[in-house]
């Protein structure tokens, strides 16, 4: 870890000198080469699976039952628990957010570290998918706030967070077009062409696979169809490095980003207004 302000600076230097063209190649792909940023992760804590547990476990003891269900992978008491709070007044999306994403977040991480494996993950997805599909029960039909397709990136199976994200814009009204994980760049440019999409949802949690999602904004430009890009594997500068699209980290970011498009909103006005840095009065809805 880099301590020291001037050390950090140097280092830097360092790494432009002797690799001219990796520095440049990493600044263009959007990678913040800053201050103690040079060796990703290098800061971070490690915390053990107990300390990971207890960070994701919501206050609220009838929360932190379905948390605990999602995370021993148990459908039934998913399903009962998540039925009992929504019988008690519980709002559905409240319910995903707040207790059922912090079950798979959970067991996510300890995979990560490698005290948990693939099966404990999948059945953890199979409790949330349980729960989620009772809270968008829940909300039956609304009339749609606007159409949105969602995908994961070619060359990418990770669809958890894009699940995810697709139930909470359902939950917010929106119609969703779910086109899977590992999707072509080319099926999307057909279905913007054939159907009235008013956004995509693209994710991305691999190094390997993020500059589809830069191949898939350019690509639908034309539409004016923008994309909302997330996942583990993006952040504001990288997708910054392209245009018609949008930064957002959480499921409830392309719930806002979906809403400012659908009022009418250009993807250059929507990224000033996920930035705080809007013009009020050319941004109203
Ligand atoms: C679960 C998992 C798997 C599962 C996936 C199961 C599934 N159906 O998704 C399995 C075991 C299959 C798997 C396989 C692989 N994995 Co994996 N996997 C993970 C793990 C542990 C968790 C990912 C996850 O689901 N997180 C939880 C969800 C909820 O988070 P999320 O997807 O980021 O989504 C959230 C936000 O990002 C946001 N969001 C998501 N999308 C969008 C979109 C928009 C528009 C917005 C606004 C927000 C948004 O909302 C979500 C909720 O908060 C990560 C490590 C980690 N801790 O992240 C590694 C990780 C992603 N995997 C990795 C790798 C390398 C692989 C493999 C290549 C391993 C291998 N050698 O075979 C294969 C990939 C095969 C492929 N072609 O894709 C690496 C990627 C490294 C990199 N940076 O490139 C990671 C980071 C692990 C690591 N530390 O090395 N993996």
């Amino acid at each position: 870890m880099i301590h020291h302000i001037d050390t950090a600076a140097a280092e830097i230097a360092e790494f432009r000198e002797k690799n001219p063209k990796r520095y440049q190649e990493l600044l263009e792909a959007g990678i913040r080469i800053g201050f103690g940023e040079t060796v990703a992760g290098s800061g971070k804590k490690k915390l053990t699976a107990e300390e990971i547990r207890q960070n994701y476990k919501p206050a609220d003891p009838d929360y932190a039952v379905l948390t605990k269900a999602v995370i021993e992978g148990n459908v039934k008491d998913a399903q009962r628990l998540t039925g009992e709070l929504l019988a008690k007044g519980r709002d559905p999306t409240d319910v995903v957010v707040h207790s059922l994403m912090p079950g798979i977040q959970t067991v996510c991480e300890i995979y990560d570290m490698g005290e948990a494996f693939v099966p404990e993950i999948l059945l953890a997805n199979d409790a949330l998918v349980a729960g989620v599909a009772l809270c968008q029960d829940k909300l039956g039909n609304i009339p749609s706030a606007g159409r949105v397709a969602s995908l994961v990136i070619e060359g990418d199976v990770h669809d958890i967070g894009k699940n995810i994200v697709a139930a909470i814009l359902r939950a917010n009204g929106f119609e969703v077009i779910d086109m899977g994980r590992d999707v072509l760049v080319g099926d999307v440019v057909d279905l913007v062409k054939k159907e009235k999409i008013d956004l995509v949802t693209g994710t991305s949690l691999m190094s390997t696979t993020k500059d589809g999602l830069r191949a898939l904004a350019e690509s639908i430009a034309f539409s004016g169809v923008p994309v909302a890009c997330g996942g583990a594997a993006v952040d504001d500068h990288f997708v910054e490095t392209f245009s018609n699209s949008v930064y957002g980290k959480s499921p409830l970011d392309a719930v806002k980003i979906a809403q400012a498009v659908a009022a009418g909103k250009d993807w250059e006005e929507v990224r000033k207004l996920m930035k705080g840095k809007a013009d009020p009065e050319k941004v109203k809805a």
